[in-house]
């Protein structure tokens, strides 16, 4: 495909940006740190979507290039903040594909250390479906992540399959609400007593609960009332691009 022969250009070129959506403590209402999510600014199509460039990058199997200039975008952009004062984790996200990469540890890990960012500070949300092509080295890749001290989050949780089994057998720190939970949550359906039972359930299991797709007060209230950990969503910030964190950061109530 014409767009994916792009990408590694695109990557060469200089035309992915990384763009941060902040999440917020609920209890405290404070910043606890942002997701970090690329942008393809193409000189001629303009901003590609990234779901279907991610997708296409994941169905090839060529997600590695961009999940490397991630990488090393996020510990520069966390090296830059801790410079000026603001110590805010950042959230990669992580492909199936990832995790078969036998060198990412060890990259992961020399980039701790020549950006002197504590593991604190960098995060890793996992898609679900992770793990479903070969278990044994995703396994194994998560676990040498979780010895970094770094923190593991399941993203869209409850979407997919075998979200149940993966609670009982991954080393994560957290659940990420699917939006599709989370924002009809007032609305006269499930959603509230899915989102209400998955917190109760997190807990349980000693795992902070993250709430993606909070777009009203009334859900953050819902989910205030329901002892949900952190929110993020378009209620607080839409991603922004990274040079406009600490700006946005500092005018946050
Ligand atoms: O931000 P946006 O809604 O455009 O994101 C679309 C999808 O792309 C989301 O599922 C998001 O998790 C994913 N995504 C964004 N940035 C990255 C990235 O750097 N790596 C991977 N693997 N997925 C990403
Ligand atoms: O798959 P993942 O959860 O990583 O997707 C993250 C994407 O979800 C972000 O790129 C962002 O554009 C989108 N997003 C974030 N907050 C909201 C929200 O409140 N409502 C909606 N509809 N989308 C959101
Ligand atoms: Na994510
Ligand atoms: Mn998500």
């Amino acid at each position: 495909l014409a767009l994916l022969g792009d990408l590694n250009r695109a990557i060469k070129d200089n035309e992915l940006r990384l763009y941060c959506q902040p999440k917020v403590d609920i209890p405290s209402g404070s910043v606890c740190g942002a997701e970090a999510l690329v942008r393809w600014i193409h000189p001629r199509h303009g901003m590609i979507s990234t779901t279907e460039f991610i997708q296409l990058a994941e169905q090839a199997g060529t997600i590695t290039p961009l999940t490397n200039w991630m990488l090393e975008a996020a510990f520069s952009q966390c090296h830059a903040w801790h410079e000026a004062g603001l110590e805010r984790a950042l959230a990669v996200n992580l492909s199936a594909h990832d995790l078969y990469d036998q060198g990412l540890v060890d990259r992961v890990r020399g980039m701790f250390s020549t950006w002197g960012v504590g593991p604190e500070l960098i995060q890793f949300e996992l898609t679900e479906g992770t793990l479903m092509a070969d278990p044994d080295i995703a396994l194994a890749t998560l676990f040498n992540l979780k010895n970094l001290d770094v923190q593991l989050f399941i993203d869209d949780y409850g979407t997919g399959y075998s979200s149940l089994s993966y609670l009982r057998a991954l080393p994560v720190d957290a659940l990420k609400i699917d939006r599709s939970f989370v924002t009809p949550m007032t609305a006269k359906d499930n959603s509230a007593v899915i989102v209400n039972s998955t917190i109760e359930l997190g807990h349980n299991l000693d795992l902070k609960i993250v709430a993606e797709g909070v777009e009203s007060q009334d859900v953050w209230e819902q989910l205030a009332a329901a002892g949900c950990d952190v929110a993020q969503g378009f209620l607080i910030s839409r991603p922004m691009p990274a040079d406009e964190f600490l700006a946005w950061d500092a005018g946050w109530r």
